[in-house]
Parts: C-alpha cells; structure tokens; sequence
C-alpha cells in the first residue's frame, strides 16, 4: 500500500468534477477489419486518443501481469523500495516526476526498449521475482509489437514511406520507451460525492504513442478539443491508445497529443500497466516532410534528448511542446 500521512493528502489536490460525465463516444477501433486504418487517423487527429479491440494481445497475459502487479504492490514498502528510487526507473510512491507534482499513487518504472529484459534485483519475499520478470517481459514485448503495427497501419493510411517510418522509433534498440506499472489504492474517507483525489495530474504523454491497459476501475479522463473531461469507461480487455507530444511534432500538429489525468474516487483500487513508445535519445523529432507540403513547420527540430532534458525541468500540467514551437502560441492545446 501505499504510505500517506494525512498531511499528505492536505498537499494533493482535490478537484471538482461536473457530476460524473461518462463519454460514451470514444473511438472503438477493431483492428481486424480492412477500413481501420482510416479510423485510426481520424481518432488521432480528433481525439489524440481511441480504444483498441481484436488486438491480438493474449488476455493471459494481461490478466498474468496483473496478478503479479497486485502482488508486487501488496509487499511491504522496504521490499517493493529494493526495486530503486524512480529517478528515473524503479519504485515510487506519491512523488510523481523531480518537481513537486504528487498523486495518490505508487508505480514502477522500467526501460521498455527492445533488448531490454527485466531481471533481478526484485523484491523476493512472499513474491516470486522470476514470474513477475517474465510476465513483465511477455507483455512488454506483445505490446511494442501492437503498438508498431498500430503505427504501420497510420503511415499507410497517410502514405507516409517508408511504412516503418514510425515504427522504427520503437524498435531501435536505442529506444527511450518506458514502462510503467502504476497502482491508484482505494482512499474510502476521501469519497465524497463532489470531489475527487488526483491519482495523477493532468498532462500530455512526451513519447510517440502511450498503449495503455487498466483493471476494471474508472478513473481515466481525457481532454476533449473544447476543454471539457470525459471520464472513459474502463474495458480491461481493450487497450486505449493515446497521441504523445512527439507524435504530434511528427505530424506537425496534425495530431493531437491528448491531455489526460486520472482520477483515484476512493472506493476500487486501480491498476495500469502502461506503455510508451520512444525514439533514441539522439533522433531527431521533426515534422516528416510529408506533412510540409502544404504547411510550414510549427517545430524547431529537436533532438529527443533535449526534449527529455526539458521535460525534466517541468510540472507535469506544463505544454512540453511550447519551447520548440515556430509560433507564438499552439492553437490547440488543450488548457
Ligand atoms: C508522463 C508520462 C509517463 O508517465 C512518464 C512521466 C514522467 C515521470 O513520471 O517520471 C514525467 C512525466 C511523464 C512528464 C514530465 C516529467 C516526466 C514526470 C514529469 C514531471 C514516465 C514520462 O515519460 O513523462
């Protein structure tokens, strides 16, 4: 569990939500059928944000994972902290990134790039650390592979060449992708009907493209183009899929990276195991001139560490995209 002091949570921020808006109309892909591609696009530029269904991801191993992720979250802090401090991969609770932005929440982050394979040091007692390694690494890998053909289905739809233009980010072996198992605990005493606790604040994801998988409890919310939330009805067989800040530079603003948060209502502990697809830190993210026919570039070109470096520096709220933007202003930025 994790460990908050009731000072602790005067310093979370409790918000004010209109009462209960569940967004039925989220983009439902079914990646078997021959159109989906199309929908695909038209999910990213209108939503940044859709659901996956017929994936081909094994429910096993979702469903693997996530008992061994209610296990790791359920020993003792002391062991779960033998995972590391979180700065940048590891253990940690409550603290969410180096500037003062905290959430009612505990995660483990770990390097997601394709060589990668989850080994010990892992916590060992009450918990065996092999079959969490290799649930983590099955679905680690099952999820890179959707996550790309995903991304070949987009280029094709756009005609972009070649058509592992994008997908080829993630599978560098140099790729900065993460992974991130995050756990939401139940607060009961904080339940009251108007408010809400910020399990994780409002933010755009940095990388390309975020394959997200929850149990079955709400608490998700996304942005809409208007500024409203949505909370999305959770679906623990699907996957939901969201635009990152580099995917949007990629297409030169064609898409939208979808500012999300999560809520933690107290009554159902929620658990995530999500996945973001990164370039090497020394690519270089701009426009794909495809997108530049017609269009001048809204970015200066950056290399993926220098976007890393300054996210870094940021809050989690803050438009990570603002500081290599060629205007003055993004038209589209959500609040
Ligand atoms: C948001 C998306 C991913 O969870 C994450 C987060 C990272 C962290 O928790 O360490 C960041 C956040 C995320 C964006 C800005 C920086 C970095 C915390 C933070 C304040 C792992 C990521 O890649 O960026």
């Amino acid at each position: 569990m994790v460990v908050l002091s009731n000072p602790a949570l005067d310093q979370l921020s409790l918000i004010k939500t209109q009462k209960g808006t569940t967004f039925s109309g989220i983009p439902v892909i079914d990646l078997s059928l021959p159109d989906c591609k199309t929908e695909l696009v038209k999910a990213c530029e209108e939503f940044g944000f859709f659901k996956v269904v017929n994936h081909g991801v094994p429910m096993e191993f979702m469903s693997k994972l996530e008992a061994e992720t209610v296990k790791f979250f359920s020993l003792p802090l002391s062991e779960k902290e033998k995972a590391g401090p979180a700065s940048p991969f590891g253990y940690g609770n409550r603290r969410i990134g180096p500037n003062g932005d905290v959430g009612w929440i505990e995660y483990l982050l770990l390097q997601a790039d394709p060589n990668f394979v989850y080994q010990e040091p892992m916590p060992a007692s009450r918990h065996n650390p092999s079959s969490f390694c290799k649930a983590v690494n099955e679905y680690t890998s099952a999820v890179r592979i959707l996550a790309c053909q995903i991304l070949d289905l987009i280029a094709e739809a756009l005609k972009i060449q070649p058509r592992n233009a994008l997908s080829q980010y993630l599978l560098d072996t140099q790729s900065d992708s993460v992974f991130r198992l995050n756990h939401y605990p139940p607060c009961p005493e904080l339940d009251a009907p108007q408010h809400n606790l910020i399990g994780f604040g409002e933010h755009t994801d940095p990388q390309i493209l975020t394959v997200l998988r929850s149990n079955n409890t709400a608490g998700l919310e996304i942005c809409m183009k208007d500024g409203t939330w949505l909370s999305v009805p959770p679906d623990q067989s699907s996957f939901f899929i969201n635009v990152g800040d580099a995917m949007q530079v990629l297409t030169n603003g064609k898409f939208r990276s979808v500012r999300h948060r999560v809520l933690a209502n107290g009554k159902k502990s929620r658990l995530s195991m999500i996945y973001f697809g990164a370039p090497s830190l020394t690519a270089k993210v701009s426009p794909i001139p495809l997108f530049l026919r017609e269009e001048k570039s809204r970015y200066k070109e950056f290399t993926w560490y220098e976007y890393k470096k300054a996210a870094y520096s940021s809050r989690l709220a803050d438009n990570r995209l603002d500081i290599f933007t060629t205007e003055e202003k993004e038209a589209c930025d959500g609040v």
